[in-house]
């Protein structure tokens, strides 16, 4: 990779040759460019905070003082100093980058919002939390630039619509995932998007994304798995040229075996590659098939979500979460509630998990549906969503709304709008909604896959019953009967969440709510459920580690605020459930 690091920053810290001494440590996720100049802005960045009452018109860059260092990625409200904290803060840092030069600047994901400035003038916004977003604008004068990232955690509701105070989860501010800036040719590859049509063939069709100076008929070097170039020229509409190829020597991707191909398409200055897998995801009879063959779906939710780093996921913690999961014998994961991290799909992808890949939403109500800037923000995120983790193999469900209000008619365009906007952009996936309305819920005919949240027996019908664990099994096989009889026999179906909360370390010989007894056996009883019954396509039980949620007095149900359904804790401690579900698991 050519990309080199060239850091000059405004203070006096040796901080110049970070990239270099850590290059081999920052994973880059899928796509790679060979030949462009870039750089991988990822370490320490010069940090003010503004305030908590900063009034975003008058903003004024030049009277900011830089007087401390920030982790990038990272987020303010996780660190000893800004703990909890919502206000505005900038990230600086000095880049160099050729004159006039056409720029792109690539973020893995923030929070909450961001205006991005290039030499104090401001080059974009980004309302969108979690999702990967790209920035272009020229470079303008010079070789050294400024380049400062204005964060604003504070929830307010018109300018970020996504996020609000009430989800059950934490908010925070920061940049969530790693930070590229590109340089770009005269015309640059901006993506290959790899669907597979046939795998008996190794057919696949290439959708190339082009920008900059788009030519009419666009020529190319093409090779897969670094083998031989193939010259090709192809016709170019509305910047995009396509093909259909044959991989050579092609190998299946299924979560059993997990093979994964490259594709790199390359012009005299620039080139991209990406990987891909060849798969087909198919749904028949109440089954989820991958190749042909029916697949059980047995795993977690999962919140990119740490105790000190918040949402920001360094490469170890990815890695042992993905080994409690396979240790746990789960072939599945919902990323919930938000786009994951590429380098997660990316791991996901080589090790043969399967995953449910959701945009962001939490309980929305139909007075959200019904304003415009959510609206809009709902359908930009889910199209960047499958734009962006388009080639992962591992990425089998598309997902969006948990919990949304879906038992309203004057809701029904807002389903509608986000399953025709991800179908339109691939409909090589299964498309579905996580729902909490059970029987009421008017939108499951839409929907590949009925997904039900549910917590018979956590937040029991019968409150005055210690361990009503009897409210369980009742609650799935009256919900079976009831769809089978409304005429969804054939959609598969899975439990999108269900499980108990136990604070790590709290036993009681009562084993009532909250004991990691009560947990165990609650989850005993789930996982079982789902893995003896045929009619029970898959589970993710809710959820994987335990994770901060609200600060406020939202948490008086969630003990020291901290969703605590993990099966782990929020340190990957595993709770008694751990071998519970694992012995459930594995056994099948
Ligand atoms: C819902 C929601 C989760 C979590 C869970 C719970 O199903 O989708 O994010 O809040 O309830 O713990 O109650």
């Amino acid at each position: 990779m050519e990309g080199h690091a060239c850091h000059d920053r405004f203070l006096s810290f040796e901080i110049a040759s970070y990239n270099k001494n850590t290059e081999k440590d920052i994973m880059k996720a899928f796509p790679q460019y060979s030949k462009r100049h870039f750089e991988i802005l990822d370490g320490a960045w010069d940090f003010c905070f503004l305030g908590e009452s900063v009034d975003l018109d008058s903003v004024n860059l030049k009277k900011a003082a830089y007087n401390e260092l920030m982790p990038v990625p990272g987020v303010f409200d996780a660190t000893p100093k800004y703990p909890g904290m919502r206000g505005t803060a900038l990230y600086r840092c000095k880049v160099a980058a050729a004159p006039n030069s056409r720029m792109k600047l690539r973020l893995g994901g923030i929070g909450l919002w961001s205006r991005i400035y290039w030499d104090g003038n401001e080059v974009g916004t980004i309302d969108l939390p979690y999702s990967g977003v790209e920035i272009d604008f020229l470079s303008g004068k010079g070789k050294e630039h400024e380049l400062v990232i204005l964060i604003d955690n504070r929830l307010d509701f018109k300018r970020c619509p996504l996020f609000s105070q009430y989800y059950d989860f934490y908010g925070f501010g920061g940049i969530y995932r790693t930070v590229e800036l590109h340089q770009l040719p005269e015309c640059n590859i901006n993506r290959a998007r790899v669907r597979p049509l046939d795998i008996k063939t190794g057919l696949v069709s290439i959708d190339i994304e082009l920008s900059g100076k788009i030519p009419a008929r666009f020529a190319f070097n093409l090779a897969f798995d670094g083998g031989k170039e193939e010259g090709f020229c192809e016709t170019v509409k509305d910047g995009h040229a396509s093909i259909k190829l044959k991989v050579p020597k092609f190998k299946l991707w299924s979560p059993e075996k997990p093979n994964l191909h490259t594709v790199t398409i390359s012009t005299i200055d620039d080139g991209i590659t990406e990987r891909f897998g060849i798969r087909e995801v198919t749904a028949e009879k109440g089954q989820i098939k991958v190749n042909g063959k029916p697949q059980k779906l047995l795993g977690y939710c999962r919140h990119e979500s740490h105790m000190e780093f918040g949402p920001v996921q360094p490469l170890p913690l990815l890695f042992e979460d993905l080994q409690y999961l396979k240790d746990l014998g789960c072939n599945f994961v919902r990323g919930t509630h938000y786009p994951q991290d590429q380098r997660f799909l990316d791991l996901c992808d080589q090790l043969g998990f399967m995953v449910w890949e959701e945009s962001m939403g939490w309980n929305n109500s139909p007075e959200h549906f019904a304003d415009k800037g959510f609206f809009d923000a709902q359908v930009r995120q889910t199209q960047l969503l499958v734009r962006n983790s388009f080639n992962h193999p591992s990425v089998i469900i598309w997902g969006f709304l948990n919990e949304g209000n879906s038992e309203t008619r004057s809701c029904e365009k807002m389903y509608r709008t986000l399953f025709k906007t991800i179908r339109g952009e691939d409909s090589s996936r299964l498309v579905t909604y996580a729902s909490n309305r059970a029987e009421r819920d008017l939108f499951f005919e839409m929907s590949d896959i009925i997904s039900l949240n549910t917590y018979p027996g956590w937040y029991a019908k019968d409150r005055e019953k210690a361990r009503p664990l009897d409210e369980i099994v009742p609650c799935f096989d009256n919900f079976i009967r009831g769809m089978d009889k409304r005429g969804l026999k054939d959609k598969p179906f899975i439990i999108s969440e269900i499980g108990a909360g136990a604070i790590y370390g709290w036993h009681d010989r009562f084993r009532v709510h909250w004991s990691e007894e009560y947990q165990a056996d609650y989850l005993e009883i789930a996982a079982n459920y789902a893995v003896r019954n045929p009619r029970v396509t898959g589970i993710s039980i809710w959820h994987f580690a335990d994770a901060r949620t609200y600060t406020s007095s939202y948490a008086l149900g969630r003990p020291r605020t901290i969703n605590d359904k993990g099966t782990l804790d929020e340190f990957r401690r595993p709770k008694m459930a751990y071998d519970i579900v694992k012995r459930a698991f594995r056994k099948k």
